[in-house]
């Protein structure tokens, strides 16, 4: 079993699940010469590391097979590995800790990222770590997005609260906190309506979203989380970044690292907007949902096949 899923329970980790190939098992070639270097760098980039990245590991591998022409493909792997490590030192943070109020997690990002299904997971989460969770069905603007949420709040017996299609998102939140400040619930976690970035009513919304909690609360403690769809690579930058920009982002959740084998985006994006990763969705089912760490994230990259 991989590393990644250790902080799992035995019985919903999936032994022999790779999220993305290994690099170690991509590179055929055993001596570092130009080819190896060329391939290096196509399976660098072709896994969605970037550039920036990519050149920084093909430089040091350079330098290294300039100082050690006889070096092979392992001690290429682990100055990759180091390259990688380095640029994902600030990516690991501890999550915000419930201190007598309601926590207020309010899920992000744009159309199809995975945020109802991770506002569901990560009620599971903070539920399994002993705290009581309140969902808020903060998505108006999609007609089946309220019965979605609903759906899973029922078969996850969470408490919800949610308002009428075409209503007004800040309301939900606004009646959302009151109650998960009157029934004292650890956890408030908001699942928004999927905008794109370049949409200025919808990015209006959020903040209004946050101007109405404070409002209500001065000392809300509110945390805008992006809900990122792995799959799509460093596309999902710009968008990030004007996220960002509009509402300040507390932290990252990756999802679909799964169905990619391009593992690497998440170097991209952090090293990008310097933002803590915090969890990884890895497939569809409630379950499929875990922390993140570097250290598992390095080993599922460079494990053996
Ligand atoms: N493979 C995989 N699929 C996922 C993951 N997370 C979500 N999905 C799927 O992605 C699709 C969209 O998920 P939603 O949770 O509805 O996404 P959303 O961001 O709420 O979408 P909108 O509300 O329409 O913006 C669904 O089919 C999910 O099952 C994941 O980690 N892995
Ligand atoms: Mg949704």
């Amino acid at each position: 079993m991989f590393k990644f899923f250790q902080k799992l329970p035995a019985k919903i980790a999936k032994p022999g699940k790779r999220l993305f190939q290994s690099l170690r098992s991509l590179f055929k070639f055993e001596k570092i010469d130009g080819d190896a270097l060329d391939e290096i760098e196509r399976a660098l980039l072709a896994a969605d590391f970037g550039t920036k990245t990519t050149q920084e590991i093909i430089g040091e591998i350079k330098l290294a097979h300039k100082k050690e022409p006889s070096m092979r493909k392992q001690n290429a792997l682990e100055i990759a590995a180091a390259v990688i490590r380095r640029s994902l030192s600030c990516a690991e943070a501890e999550l915000p800790t419930v201190t007598g109020k309601p926590l207020v997690v309010c899920l992000i990002g744009v159309n199809g990222a995975g945020k109802t299904t991770t506002a569901a997971k990560l009620a599971q989460f903070f539920r399994a770590n002993g705290k009581s969770v309140l969902l808020a069905g903060c998505d108006t603007f999609r007609a089946a997005a309220g019965e979605q949420i609903k759906t899973l709040a029922n078969k996850l017996a969470l408490d919800i609260v949610s308002g009428q299609s075409g209503g007004d998102a800040a309301a939900v939140a606004y009646d959302a906190y009151q109650s998960a400040l009157a029934r004292k619930y650890d956890v408030l976690i908001a699942d928004t309506a999927g905008r794109l970035h370049v949409k200025a009513n919808l990015m209006a919304e959020l903040q209004k979203i946050s101007k109405i909690l404070k409002k209500l609360d001065g000392d809300v403690q509110l945390h805008n989380w992006l809900v990122v769809d792995g799959s799509l690579g460093t596309n999902s930058l710009e968008s990030a970044k004007i996220f960002h920009g509009e509402v300040g982002l507390g932290g990252l959740i990756v999802t679909k690292m799964d169905g990619s084998s391009r593992g690497g985006a998440i170097v991209g994006i952090h090293r990008e907007l310097q933002i803590p990763i915090l969890f990884l969705g890895t497939g569809e089912r409630m379950e499929d949902f875990s922390r993140f760490s570097v250290n598992g994230y390095v080993d599922a990259l460079f494990g053996a096949e």
